[in-house]
């Protein structure tokens, strides 16, 4: 699935790692003679680096006319492809298929670093050096394995050391899809360590194809072969002029280049973290991730993952719906269900969301003070969530804290909440359980209760503002928070951002009264009304005594807090009502019409 622009890269990448694979392959058992052995390696080296493998099979090892293969190869910068070719096709392999293994495992990414190297060698060694070599190097498979160790054990540690931190930054970087295995992202980075670990091991295959340690690229034709069979081939002998303070040291560094792949990782990235822990998720940019970030912050802070929504709603939805109940035995029942939504903010941009009953906000639920009322509450996310009642004095095991009053409801689980009212004024209701994630993707709508004696600040319209921060880039949704990597680039009012807020009309002389909810989760927003003051009525549900009401313009809506207040329509025109902190004013720091995001219009008529 498409969900990152990189997807498309791959894609691509891939389409032609298969023909040029499908190329080199059809090309080597057509024309080109040489060892059965070496025209494996090139397909496999051109499956894992795609175009670069096709590069290097033209350049260096394809026959150009019949004839010429022994002098076309000859130069030793092509020996040295052959000789690395040889190894990478045998250690790729092994690294890869470990590579799968420990991922559905889901071993730790350090463990999965030492069990690919083993297999990497093991493979490399056991199989394709020793094994399938054996029939031209002559002598028994024992010997080959003991003749071929120490060049193997060389050419493999600077494999490894360009390939395992190819891995490790890039599995453990900010799209962990990498991690796994069904995701096409996770073959790009083993094409591109193996990539890596050619180049790295390069170098050290020409030294040793110099100094007679290594095969590079051999000869072998038709005729050739069947006279050689099972036996040894005169010409494959080497002989090696190698000194042992020569052997020491190259074995030595290309050591110290292995643990140094793969021990400075940890460094930077978790590496006890595996595919089951992590895998998958895509972590916003700018976050910051070092070598003990838990895998419980990166699920937290990880993007709503494009394949998990459900449902999308038409553009021009609008949430904060009055939800209707059903009758039981004098019980007011509501069905509210927590779901995941694509949204949209504004007509052209729309956010992923965890959302109630399909909208954003949720739900209005509407009670009238002594109220008997129960939610059936029903979660289709994929994790669990909960559902608590905000300011509403219920009893302790409907009150909604996850772990705290209840076990939080799994996936596909169920909870009822059922209570008697016994308040009246502006509520809310949102999720609590990871609110710093849930309720930052929309899991929250307004809970108005009315009193029974009727006695409460009226106006001529009345007018419910829920705030709220987003996160959205580069495709993705994002829960907005207070960390780094984690800040707000758009804001809406009742789920949409200015243009896209509604235009409330009005007539000069009528009272508005507007219930202003912080729904959000980070910011004191500073609401601000333009065309002169309102009056404070209400603070947290509860209603100001007449002497203790007052004029401002401006209320800090803090997240948790809500403020009713009653405005005068003075004099014609379009008021704006929107939050003081310009930057919360633009949608991505952009200004359309004249602002963006926690800013609306109450349109005055004379
Ligand atoms: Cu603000």
């Amino acid at each position: 699935m498409i969900v990152q622009p990189i997807d498309y890269l791959l894609i691509v990448w891939f389409a032609l790692a298969v023909l040029s694979t499908l190329y080199v392959a059809w090309d080597q058992f057509r024309h080109n003679p040489e060892p059965v052995v070496m025209k494996w390696g090139f397909i496999l080296v051109t499956l894992y680096m795609g175009p670069l493998g096709l590069l290097m099979y033209v350049l260096a090892d394809k026959e150009p006319q019949p004839g010429t293969h022994e002098e076309f190869t000859r130069p030793l910068w092509k020996q040295g492809v052959g000789s690395t070719i040889h190894c990478v096709a045998g250690d790729a392999t092994g690294i890869i298929l470990a590579a799968v293994i420990t991922a559905t495992l889901g071993l730790p990414m350090r463990i999965d670093l030492i069990v690919e190297y083993i297999a990497g060698f093991a493979f490399g060694l056991l199989i394709f050096q020793s094994l399938f070599m054996k029939h031209m190097m002559g002598g028994t498979y024992l010997e080959n394995v003991r003749k071929t160790l120490l060049p193997e054990f060389i050419s493999m540690n600077a494999m490894m050391a360009g390939m395992a931190p190819t891995m490790s930054f890039l599995m453990m970087g900010r799209d962990m899809r990498a991690m796994q295995p069904t995701s096409l992202l996770f073959w790009g980075v083993m094409s591109l360590g193996v990539g890596v670990g050619f180049f790295v091991a390069y170098p050290v295959n020409v030294w040793m194809v110099k100094r007679g340690l290594k095969h590079g690229l051999m000869t072998e034709r038709e005729s050739s072969t069947h006279s050689n069979h099972g036996g040894s081939h005169a010409g494959y002998r080497m002989k090696s002029d190698a000194t042992v303070p020569q052997l020491a040291a190259v074995a030595g560094v290309t050591t110290l280049m292995l643990l140094a792949g793969l021990i400075v990782p940890g460094f930077y990235v978790n590496l006890s973290l595996s595919a089951h822990d992590v895998g998958g998720y895509i972590m916003p940019p700018g976050m910051i991730m070092d070598f003990n970030t838990p895998a419980e912050t990166m699920r937290d802070m990880s993007a709503i993952l494009p394949r998990l929504v459900s449902y999308r709603a038409p553009a021009d939805a609008r949430g904060d719906q009055i939800l209707e109940p059903h009758l039981d035995n004098g019980v007011k029942v509501y069905d509210l269900e927590a779901s995941v939504i694509r949204w949209n903010i504004l007509p052209d941009v729309a956010v992923d969301a965890y959302a109630f009953n399909r909208q954003v906000p949720g739900p209005r639920l509407q009670f009238t003070e002594g109220d008997h009322i129960r939610i059936n509450f029903h979660n289709n996310l994929p994790e669990s969530t909960t559902v608590h009642w905000h300011g509403l004095i219920v009893p302790n095991e409907m009150d909604g804290p996850a772990e705290i009053t209840q076990k939080p409801v799994p996936p596909g689980g169920s909870y009822n909440y059922e209570f008697t009212v016994g308040q009246s004024g502006t509520y809310f209701y949102h999720t609590h359980d990871h609110p710093d994630r849930q309720q930052a993707f929309g899991l929250y709508g307004a809970l108005l209760i009315a009193p029974r004696d009727g006695k409460e600040p009226k106006a001529d319209i009345e007018y419910v503002v829920q705030l709220q921060e987003w996160l959205k880039r580069e495709w993705l949704t994002y829960p907005a928070m207070l960390m780094e990597g984690g800040l707000p680039n758009y804001f809406t009012i009742n789920g949409k951002a200015y243009p896209a807020t509604e235009i409330v009309k009005m007539k000069v002389g009528q009272t508005l009264k507007l219930r202003i909810i912080g729904t959000n989760n980070n910011f004191v927003h500073p609401m601000h009304m333009h065309g002169g003051p309102f009056e404070v009525v209400a603070v947290d549900g509860q209603i100001l005594a007449e002497s203790a009401r007052y004029m401002a313009d401006t209320v800090n809506v803090g997240p948790g807090q809500r403020y009713d207040v009653v405005w005068n329509a003075r004099l014609p025109g379009k008021w704006l009502f929107h939050c003081h902190i310009p930057h919360h004013t633009t949608n991505n720091n952009v200004e359309q019409n004249g602002g963006g995001g926690l800013m609306m219009i109450f349109q005055v008529e004379p």
